[in-house]
């Protein structure tokens, strides 16, 4: 079977670097299963390549293909049924197959409102699509697939899949059926100076914060590729000539043992990588991020979330202000080089007293290279979007297709103006900061990392005026 897969882009004229940056993973991982099976499969990564839709739709038709996936996230979901409705139109026969986070989630929606899409695989596709193209091949009845979602007469029917258990089982990602080099990014400026790729070491959280859909996707069970496969891979990757590793799992640092194996086995067979790794601020112990260093970790992400207590609790992330503070200087002591603190503002608790509380927060974490904020928005598989239904907040009928803001929705004490206003005027605050840019200037120059970052940054023209352009556009106010 000839089988083509898409990871659209998000619908907006301008590109958005965050999606264009990182290779669409999953894909990779279900091309793999594919080939295995003797299937013939492209992967085309519109984050990257932004098409236009008819010029995408030639690409798919010169491929001629039987069946076609996409792939689709919330904010990507509105293109992806542009795409669909597209392909289905210039090739009738093929069948159209959406996956991911967001049809997981409305799968009953998609296939009642959309009769151009085929089918909907829930949750990790390997499985179920791999058995959904044979079915097609060979005629067979599709009903007996597990997490497969299919029209019977005007009902959607659909069984549910556990999360794929021996991750090792599975065929490594095939980075060849990628078009196009990727590199890790930072609000719009390139975050990676080698060759970069991305890695899955394990699946799934075993944690319920109430604004993230991982839970309800994994249903809750994290498991582990074992260290011996994961450095297999990563042992392949090298000979590919790839540098750097962005572990895409969300949530890596989970299991110390498990971790500990993984950089011995890396020590032991001399692999010089540069990671990018995300993670919870109350499993990195100073211990651990020193022999994460110790083996080329370079940036780690973390999920920090907010500097008040009350709204930590409200998001019901087990952590504290203090845990945050402390990840920090624990990161920094260990000779992690670049610490990036995610944090979300605009939960319908929250006043402006305590968006302020976030902000001095930040502002007085010693050590934090870069604060990514981002308002509170709601999806399906959410906690949050359940109790936005359960509250009576919101019809899930005109809603259900696309992201919302979350102080749109609930009964809320401040509006999104006034928090995206705060924000936009924390990051100039924040950066404009001469004992920060000293600071920075300083490391940058003491760094041989930093320094082929911002050498490939220049080389592609990524000015600090397009970073600027994309923050704007992130947080509005006057363009560069
Ligand atoms: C790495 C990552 C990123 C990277 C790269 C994204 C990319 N290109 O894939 C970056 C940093 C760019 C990113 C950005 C964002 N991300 Co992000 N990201 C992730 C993360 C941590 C890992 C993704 C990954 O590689 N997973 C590993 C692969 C193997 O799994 P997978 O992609 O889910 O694919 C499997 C299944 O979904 C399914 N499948 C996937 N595609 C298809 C297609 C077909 C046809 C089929 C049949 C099956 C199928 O089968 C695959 C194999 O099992 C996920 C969390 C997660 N665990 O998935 C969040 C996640 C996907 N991100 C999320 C969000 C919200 C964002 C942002 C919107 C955040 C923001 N506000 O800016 C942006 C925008 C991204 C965009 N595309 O527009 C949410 C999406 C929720 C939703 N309802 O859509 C997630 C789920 C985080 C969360 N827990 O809520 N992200």
């Amino acid at each position: 079977m000839k089988v083509v897969l898409i990871n659209p882009d998000i619908g907006h004229a301008e590109r958005i670097e965050s999606q264009a940056a990182w290779p669409p993973h999953g894909l990779l991982y279900l091309g793999s299963v594919l080939q295995k099976g003797g299937h013939d499969v492209n992967v085309i990564d519109n984050g990257r390549t932004q098409l236009p839709i008819d010029r995408l739709l030639k690409r798919v038709k010169n491929e001629n293909p039987d069946v076609v996936g996409i792939g689709a996230l919330t904010p990507t979901f509105k293109q992806s049924v542009r795409i669909a409705k597209a392909v289905k139109s210039e090739i009738p026969d093929a069948k159209i197959v959406f996956g991911n986070y967001h049809p997981t989630f409305t799968y009953e929606k998609i296939l009642k409102k959309y009769k151009f899409v085929d089918y909907v695989v829930r949750g990790e596709g390997e499985e179920t699509f791999l058995e959904l193209v044979e079915a097609i091949k060979s005629g067979k009845k599709v009903e007996k697939i597990a997490g497969l979602a299919y029209r019977q007469g005007k009902t959607v029917k659909s069984s549910p899949r556990l999360p794929i258990q021996d991750l090792d089982n599975l065929p490594f990602p095939d980075r060849s059926l990628l078009e196009q080099e990727y590199y890790s990014e930072i609000m719009g400026a390139i975050g990676s100076g080698g060759r970069f790729t991305t890695i899955l070491t394990s699946r799934g959280c075993p944690y319920k914060c109430r604004y993230c859909a991982c839970a309800a996707f994994s249903h809750r069970k994290i498991r582990y590729r074992s260290p011996e496969s994961v450095v297999a891979e990563m042992e392949q990757i090298h000979n590919e000539g790839y540098e750097e590793i962005g572990i895409v799992d969300d949530n890596f640092f989970v299991n110390k043992k498990w971790m500990d194996r993984i950089f011995t086995l890396i020590r032991e067979n001399d692999l010089k990588f540069k990671f990018w790794a995300e993670g919870r601020v109350d499993n990195a112990s100073r211990e651990m991020l020193k022999k994460f260093a110790g083996v080329g970790c370079k940036i780690i992400y973390y999920g920090m979330e907010s500097g008040s207590q009350k709204v930590l609790d409200y998001f019901k992330k087990n952590t504290t202000p203090e845990m945050n503070r402390k990840v920090v200087l624990n990161s920094k002591a260990a000779g992690i080089e670049n610490v990036i603190g995610s944090f979300i503002v605009g939960a319908p608790v929250e006043t402006k007293a305590d968006v302020r509380q976030t902000l001095d927060f930040i502002m007085s974490l010693d050590g934090i290279d870069f604060p990514q904020i981002n308002p509170l928005c709601i999806s399906p598989g959410m906690e949050l979007w359940d109790d936005a239904l359960r509250g009576g907040y919101m019809k899930e009928d005109e809603m259900w297709e696309e992201e919302h803001i979350a102080l749109n929705i609930f009964p809320s004490q401040i509006t999104e103006a006034e928090v995206m206003g705060m924000i936009k005027g924390f990051y100039s605050d924040f950066v404009m900061r001469p004992s920060f840019l000293v600071q920075q200037l300083l490391k940058t120059l003491k760094s041989e990392y930093r320094l082929r970052v911002l050498l490939k940054n220049m080389g592609s023209g990524t000015s600090l005026r397009s970073t600027l352009k994309q923050f704007t556009q992130r947080y509005g106010g006057p363009s560069p």
